[in-house]
């Protein structure tokens, strides 16, 4: 298990599609396991494959509040089934846009189908931030960032502040 780099916008890899896992075995668990403590060590709530640059249909994810109750989710290969027709607010960050937040409407509910980290068909009911994060996240597979739902103008103020602190630390 390792903690990897988050790639941060601007970066091509971020805007690629990811592409379906053919079989969850211990290649995928390792990439899964990597995920979670890269996740952890942000820290962040959700991360998709692509963030450290495997461009696989991978999520994992904790919601959980408290430290010592960890409560990690793993998504491979997930659909979303049924979207509820009402939406919510909430506001969002991405570790891939680092220090940049809006407010982002989605559905509020939401059924995803997906395989485990054993490669078990799963079926699970979202509402409230779960909802929201699994969204997100899936929008990533997608090459989709929640800048893209802002103003031109926004979204092109906050990639250009991200990219002058990438030149000022001259890595990528
Ligand atoms: O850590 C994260 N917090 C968060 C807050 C609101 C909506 C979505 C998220 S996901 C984000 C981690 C991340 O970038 N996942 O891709
Ligand atoms: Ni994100």
């Amino acid at each position: 298990m390792s903690v990897k780099q988050i790639l941060t916008e601007p970066n091509k890899l971020l805007r690629q599609i990811s592409k379906p896992v053919e079989k969850v075995g211990d290649e995928e668990r390792v990439v899964m396991d990597d995920m979670l403590d890269t996740m952890y060590a942000a820290p962040g709530i959700g991360l998709a494959a692509i963030q450290i640059g495997v461009p696989k249909r991978i999520i994992v994810m904790d919601i959980s509040r408290e430290e010592d109750k960890k409560e990690p989710m793993y998504f491979v290969n997930p659909v979303i089934k049924n979207k509820n027709k009402d939406k919510s607010k909430y506001e969002e960050g991405c570790l891939s846009v680092p220090d940049q937040f809006a407010e982002i409407e989605r559905p509020n509910a939401c059924e995803v189908e997906y395989l485990d980290y054993y490669g078990k068909k799963q079926l699970l009911k979202a509402e409230g931030l779960l909802a929201t994060c699994i969204q997100h996240e899936m929008d990533h597979l997608e090459g989709i960032l929640f800048i893209d739902y802002l103003s031109k103008l926004k979204k092109s103020m906050i990639i250009k502040k991200l990219s002058k602190i990438k030149t000022k630390r001259i890595i990528v």
